[in-house]
């Protein structure tokens, strides 16, 4: 819901500058707001660890901002990924309050409040990006990514009317007949017959009466004649809700997705898959990335034929799934995860702050067209039986949330996975060529590993080639055409997207992976990750192009139709 299209609503956005302070190796649960220095400023939304003064720091920050509240009034304050530890707190004069902790760096959250006075108040946002199981089990050390730290993504104040609708639901229900379902959801204070009316692209399609302090309202529409959106022609659509004083306008568009046999379908037609992993990473924002940047990589991910973004391995900006709406991009989003074992997947703490995300994640991105798969756990220990009961009560919990999506998980245990019945859609995260064998037996990799899934309960189902890649450093530039070079990777990407092309057994490919990114320093790890970047994008961290851009480009779009 686009909360800053409001009418009877006032929406305040907070970016800019806010006061800073690094308060390091302090103790969250012995920091009194009141006496911290701030000593500092810094850009909202920004990774302070990605700015000079703080590059590479882990530890506690403060952010202050001053808010002017009206008494008595009803605020929601929306954050849209603070990394990965916030407590909000509201002060004035020498008291305070929290209002909200949350975890997990890549998920929108709110904060609701009233202020008793009228006055100006101080908004103080702890944020700490130490990765520490206690306090947030979903960042962890080991991650092939740079955890940054921050408020990385959009902060806005919103001033509620009495009665305010919380939340939109919009599902396609047929796509032939246009037939959509339509769940609006409002609290506030007790009214009896508030109007609610409904339009679409401005046109009124319902008008009725509803009572109470909360509810919920839903009602299947019939919108005749209206486009719908798919890859090829993403028409987008515009419902606007009015309850009382409140109207918030949403952004839709009328798609289906499902799975068929072995195939993927999108309004009944079979789809492929062409495109890339992308990490929401640059060595200068950190995971804040700037909107213009996203639509620059768009820009390059169509550019090269492709139709398809997994999402890696967090659930992706609600800026950059709405770019990918207008674009006629799919999106598989996914929720925070990387390499899990049995032991995090039998854990209450993680499984409870994975439910979480998942709520969050498809709360922010349920009526995004663009999304057509839910993904979790990438490369988790799937193949351990003591994991089985985690991953059931994650899927189940996806589908109980939104059943009309397929899910999928990207395994790299293909031949001992114990929950490929679980998925809609099989994925799997091959490195043929680059940790094992070679180009040339690429084809017989994947062949081969395409039947053992089947055996293994993959028959019937649509195949993913969730990862694939090798990785170059830019500008090196080999006539022996090693590993490492522009060269190599091209030729493997080339391959890579030529035998997915010819075997329509697998709906698509995700190339690993879009861009360059920082990654953790571990000792193990690093001295196979030059620069300690993973190397493995087709454009680097500053999205120029390697060689492998030209191959790729090619390759999809001989097997795109609609590039
Ligand atoms: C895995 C993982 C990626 C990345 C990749 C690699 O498949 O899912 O995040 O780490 O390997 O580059 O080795």
């Amino acid at each position: 819901m686009d909360a800053r299209n409001g009418q009877g609503r006032v929406v305040e956005d907070l970016a800019g500058l806010w006061d800073f302070a690094f308060l390091g190796a302090a103790d969250p649960r012995e920091v009194a707001v009141g006496t911290i220095k701030f000593d500092d400023v810094m850009a909202v939304p920004m990774c302070f660890d990605a700015t000079p003064r703080y590059a590479g720091q882990r530890g506690l920050a403060a952010y202050r901002r001053r808010v002017k509240l009206e008494g008595g009034a009803r605020y929601r304050l929306t954050l849209d990924g603070v990394h990965h530890w916030g407590r909000v707190v509201l002060a004035r004069k020498q008291e305070s309050a929290i209002l909200r902790e949350h975890i997990g760096g890549f998920t929108r959250f709110h904060a609701d409040f009233q202020a008793a006075e009228a006055g100006e108040y101080d908004l103080v946002i702890l944020v700490d990006n130490r990765l520490d199981w206690a306090r947030c089990p979903l960042h962890l050390d080991y991650f092939d990514w740079y955890n940054y730290g921050g408020i990385s993504r959009g902060v806005w104040l919103t001033r509620l009317p009495e009665t305010a609708i919380d939340r939109v639901w919009i599902t396609t229900r047929d796509p032939k007949a246009r037939r959509v379902h339509v769940r609006v959801e409002w609290s506030g204070q007790a009214q009896e017959n508030l109007p609610l009316a409904l339009a679409v692209n401005g046109r009124p399609v319902l008008a009725e009466q509803v009572s109470g302090d909360s509810g919920s309202f839903e009602r299947d529409l019939e919108l005749p004649g209206l486009g719908l959106w798919s890859p090829g022609s993403p028409a987008l659509h515009e419902l606007t809700v009015r309850l009382g004083a409140d109207e918030v306008r949403e952004t839709f568009g009328i798609r289906q997705v499902r799975v068929e046999g072995e195939k993927i379908l999108i309004n009944d037609e079979p789809v492929r898959l062409w495109g890339f992993n992308r990490h929401e990473s640059h060595p200068q924002f950190g995971h804040a990335v700037p909107p213009a940047l996203m639509a620059s990589d768009l820009q390059q991910i169509r550019d090269m034929g492709g139709n398809f973004v997994r999402g890696s391995h967090y659930p992706q900006d609600t800026r950059f799934l709405e770019m990918c709406d207008r674009a006629g991009v799919c999106v598989w989003n996914e929720s925070i995860g990387w390499q899990q074992t049995a032991q995090h997947l039998t854990d209450p703490k993680f499984l409870e702050a994975q439910l979480v995300n998942i709520e969050e994640m498809i709360a922010a991105a349920y009526n995004r067209p663009s999304v057509i798969l839910w993904g979790l756990l990438n490369e988790s220990e799937s193949h351990v039986a003591a994991a089985r009961a985690g991953y059931e009560r994650l899927i189940r919990r996806i589908r109980e949330l939104d059943s009309s999506r397929p899910v999928t998980y990207a395994t790299c245990h293909p031949q001992e996975d114990l929950g490929l019945d679980l998925c809609d859609v099989v994925s799997v995260n091959l490195y043929p060529g680059w940790y094992y064998t070679s180009i040339e037996n690429m084809g017989n990799d994947l062949a081969y590993v395409a039947k053992v899934l089947d055996s293994r309960g993959a028959a019937g189902k649509p195949l993913i080639l969730s990862e694939i890649g090798a990785g170059a450093i830019y500008g090196c530039r080999d006539t022996h055409e090693m590993q490492w070079s522009e060269q190599y990777q091209a030729k493997l990407l080339r391959e890579a997207i030529g035998f997915v092309g010819k075997h329509p057994r697998w709906s698509g490919i995700a190339i690993w992976q879009f861009c360059d990114v920082r990654t953790e320093e571990i000792p193990q790890r690093i001295v196979g990750r030059p620069r300690g970047f993973n190397n493995k994008g087709v454009v680097d961290e500053y999205r120029r192009p390697k060689m492998a851009y030209e191959a790729v480009k090619e390759a999809f779009r001989r097997w795109n139709a609609d590039a």
